[in-house]
């Protein structure tokens, strides 16, 4: 185990570019990632977090929201799950002699590689304001300023509270409360950067913003589309599910404008044969669609399923259901039949047989699941996009049976909790009225900020505190530049951190970092040692034990932070029993019992091996709660987006060796990308229309109505087999190419898979001359 941190050099100078896998997992995989967790953690600390992942008496894997499945193995966990705990789990910690040696403007030149690799926080530090240094501070002398700071505030409303998904149901309730006790909605989360176009476009037709579906539906169906998703590296094991399915005869189909190498093969590592094998082809089709194309295939298919049931009247569509549980289908149906197929063929760069042969593939299936994920929610048109997928399986009933229905798969391991618990700038009325209740207190009730209206909010003046829950607001939203200046306004920001990252680089006058303990640490308060729960992307609901001791020992859990920070602002004899929360995280679980929909009974239900599924009326009844009581057939105005000529569709996506802003290296494996990131991914017919080399360097322009020319210089350019007119670059990278105004209609999230790009040829980078 080393104790220096491994970066030499995250320059892209020894980037090497080769061709993009077919297959996801198999050896490679397991081989990539054991080696680092060795290395970070030793033998023992290795053992004791990779063997406890996701077993129903360990912890649950702090990356992405996939499901466990019902029947654990000894090893449950995929090579992004290791390398996630690799990264918190490694013993490195960032040294006290850091904070004098680097000022915060000199962390402001350095990357987020750079950033993540100097190890964990273990100290709460401060930065006074006039100092470019943070400086050791005592946890008791923290609170006591973000008191005098919230406090001296002309109204609540001046304080917004951000979170990030990682934070556990029982932080994230006690966290809302706090807030709302303070007096404010303005809870911004990740979530509105990510599936609030899902919620809303779910929540508004069939009364549930959340995947309709469970595990074992996978196994069940006959049908599964995965559109807009990167499963191979962003939910890795639902290959696995995906596997099962097939085996078990399902057909599959992937959307996308990219041949992510997991949608066309896998080789499961579980299995002897997956590590030398030819693995399981997965895709039966494969649409290589145009960003933001898919509003108009969904419409294309359901054009189709509409002209068969013409055909065969009777037939085709699911009558009973459509009579008994449905409104809005004459609408629907007559607006369709006006679709017009060279506006499809244009949109979604599809052929007319390709598009015939999934709507083909969807009649003949008796049960049918979409899966997405960022590859839908993040366009202007997102949520009718999803509202259209709605549209599409409610025409045969394809909701409310065994392997059937929607299911968005959404990111952070417990973002889908965070929401449950009240993680949401506008939790609707029952629920203000039942943590009232509980509490005995008056909410507020006007709506607070989202991520991007908070940011809007900083820049100009009316947000003085900002306090993030875990996360990296300033790379994480759109337009960087605006984010980094808005943060500089402040006059304090907090940021409550398992690493560093560029949110602590760009502070308000005043700033504080709290360092916290991750869920694979044992986590000891006055009761003994606690757990906490999360929520996983089909709604299952079950405890996380943390199992290896905190790196440090100043450190704090981030329900202690909330309690203690709720009794530095609102007092010690405020009513609320602050200081119980941190001794007991039962005492919490109690309450959310009482507020939390489906909740009941909470300590008992958390504590059943494997935990409970939370109500679902769609998935459980076929039940809408909606205000009529029936699943709503919505009807929306095909819209594209115009791509001018010589200009391209820009997307950001993750590279496999990052999990949002934290990069683990700088590779992208199956992209065949190598230690680097200032590229972008280009179809060679474009580069050969444009007269752009494979390998040379341009400067990409971003075009929106502002007039405003935001620039990501000196790209490396990659031949790839992207969709004709769409590119690809990384995120956070790109987000300096997002206007703040570029956001989904209706969810207002940030459009980062469509932005209008021009090419302009740039000079090699010093760092590539001699290579
Ligand atoms: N290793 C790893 N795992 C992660 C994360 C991570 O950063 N790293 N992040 C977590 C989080 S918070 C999230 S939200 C998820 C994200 O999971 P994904 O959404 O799978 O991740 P992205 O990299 O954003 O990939 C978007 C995919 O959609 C495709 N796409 C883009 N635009 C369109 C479009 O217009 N139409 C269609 N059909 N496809 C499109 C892209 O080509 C890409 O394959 O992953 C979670 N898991
Ligand atoms: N261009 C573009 N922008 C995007 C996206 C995109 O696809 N393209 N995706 C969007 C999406 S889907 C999302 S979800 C957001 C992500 O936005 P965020 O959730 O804000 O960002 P993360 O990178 O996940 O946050 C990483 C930081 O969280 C902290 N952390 C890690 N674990 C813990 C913990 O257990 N507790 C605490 N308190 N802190 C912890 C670490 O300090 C780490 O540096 O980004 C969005 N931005
Ligand atoms: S699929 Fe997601 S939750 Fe499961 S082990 Fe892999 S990264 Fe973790
Ligand atoms: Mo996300």
């Amino acid at each position: 185990m080393s104790n220096k941190p491994p970066v030499q050099d995250d320059s892209d100078a020894k980037m090497k570019v080769g061709r993009p896998a077919r297959a996801a997992a198999g050896l490679h995989g397991l081989t990539e990632s054991l080696p680092q967790a060795l290395s970070a953690m030793g033998p023992v600390r290795s053992a004791k977090t990779l063997l406890a992942m996701n077993q129903k008496d360990g912890f649950d894997c702090m990356s992405c929201a996939w499901p466990d499945p019902p029947h654990r193995k000894t090893a449950e966990f995929c090579e992004n799950g290791a390398k996630a705990v690799t990264w918190e789990a490694g013993l490195l910690t960032v040294p006290r002699e850091f904070w004098e040696a680097n000022s915060v403007s000199s962390m402001r030149e350095r990357s987020e590689y750079w950033l993540g690799q100097q190890g964990r926080l273990v100290d709460p530090v401060y930065k006074p304001a006039g100092s470019d240094h943070y400086q050791p501070i005592s946890w008791d002398n923290a609170f006591r300023l973000v008191a005098g700071e919230l406090n001296a505030l002309d109204s609540p409303n001046e304080a917004a509270f951000y979170t990030s998904g990682r934070t556990s149901n029982e932080t994230a309730f006690q966290y809302q409360l706090f807030a709302r006790a303070f007096g404010t909605n303005n809870l911004p989360d990740c979530s509105n950067m990510c599936h609030e176009s899902t919620g809303l476009a779910m929540g508004e037709t069939i009364g549930v913003g959340k995947s309709a579906i469970s595990y074992e539906d996978f196994a069940k169906s006959d049908l599964i589309i995965i559109m807009g998703q990167n499963p191979g590296t962003c939910h890795p094991r639902m290959l696995t599910a995906l596997e099962e399915a097939k085996l078990a005869g399902a057909q599959i189909v992937a959307v996308n404008p990219l041949p992510e190498a997991g949608l066309i093969n896998f080789r499961n590592p579980q299995k002897p044969r997956g590590l030398v094998g030819k693995g399981t082809d997965l895709a039966d089709q494969f649409l290589q669609i145009r960003l933001a194309g898919d509003m108009a295939l969904v419409q294309a298919l359901a054009k189709r399923v509409l002209a068969a049931e013409d055909a065969a009247p009777g037939a085709v569509l699911d009558h009973a259901f459509l009579e008994e549980s449905c409104q809005g289908l004459e609408e629907y149906r007559a607006h369709i039949a006006n679709l017009d197929d060279a506006e499809v063929l244009a949109a979604t760069g599809l052929r007319t047989a390709e598009i015939d042969e999934l709507a083909d593939r969807y009649l003949k299936a008796d049960k049918v699941i979409v899966t997405w994920a960022m590859g839908l929610t993040q366009h202007k048109k997102a949520v009718p996009t999803i509202k259209e997928i709605v549209n599409l399986l409610l025409l045969r009933g394809n909701i409310g049976k065994p392997g059937a229905g929607p299911s968005p798969i959404r990111g952070h391991s417990n973002v889908q909790g965070d929401r449950t618990m009240g993680i949401w700038e506008q939790m609707p009325p029952v629920f203000l009225d039942a943590l009232g209740k509980e509490f005995n207190f008056d909410p507020p009730r006007e709506n607070g900020f989202d991520a991007v209206q908070s940011i809007r909010a900083m820049r100009d003046g009316k947000l003085k505190v900002l306090f993030a829950m875990g996360g990296n607001l300033v790379s994480a939203i759109s337009d960087t530049a605006v984010a980094e200046e808005a943060m500089q306004k402040m006059k304090l920001t907090v940021q409550v951190s398992t690493k560093l990252n560029r949110s602590h680089a760009f502070t308000g006058e005043k700033a504080l970092i709290l360092p916290t303990m991750g869920r694979t640490e044992i986590d000891r308060q006055a009761s003994g040692e606690q757990f906490v729960t999360v929520e996983d992307t089909v709604c299952a609901v079950h405890a996380s034990h943390g199992k290896v001791e905190p790196v440090g020992t100043n450190l704090l859990s981030e329900m202690a932070i909330v309690s203690r920070l709720a009794r530095a602002v609102l007092g010690r004899d405020h009513p609320i029993d602050w200081a119980g929360f941190e001794a007991d995280y039962d005492t919490i679980r109690e309450h959310i019992g009482h507020v939390c929909k489906g909740c009941e009974d909470y300590n008992a239900k958390v504590r059943r091996p494997g935990g409970f599924v939370l109500p679902h009326p769609p998935r459980d009844s076929r039940t809408f709660p909606t205000p009529s009581g029936k699943a709503i057939f919505t009807v929306s105005e095909l819209e594209t987006v115009e791509v001018p000529k010589g200009r391209l569709l820009l997307q950001s996506v993750r590279a496999h060796d990052q999990f949002n802003t934290t990069m683990y290296t700088l590779n992208d494996r199956y992209r065949g990308v190598k230690k680097g990131r200032h590229v972008l991914f280009v179809n060679p017919a474009d580069l050969a229309e444009l007269g752009i080399a494979d390998g040379s360097y341009v400067d990409i322009h971003s075009e929106s109505p502002d007039g405003i020319d935001r620039v990501l210089r000196q790209q490396r350019i990659i031949g790839y087999p992207t969709a004709r007119g769409c590119v690809a670059a990384y995120f956070p990278e790109a987000n300096v190419l997002v206007s703040l105004d570029a956001t989904a209609e209706g969810s207002n999230t940030p459009v980062s898979k469509s932005v209008v790009v021009r090419l302009e040829k740039a000079s090699v980078p010093a760092y590539a001359m001699g290579s």
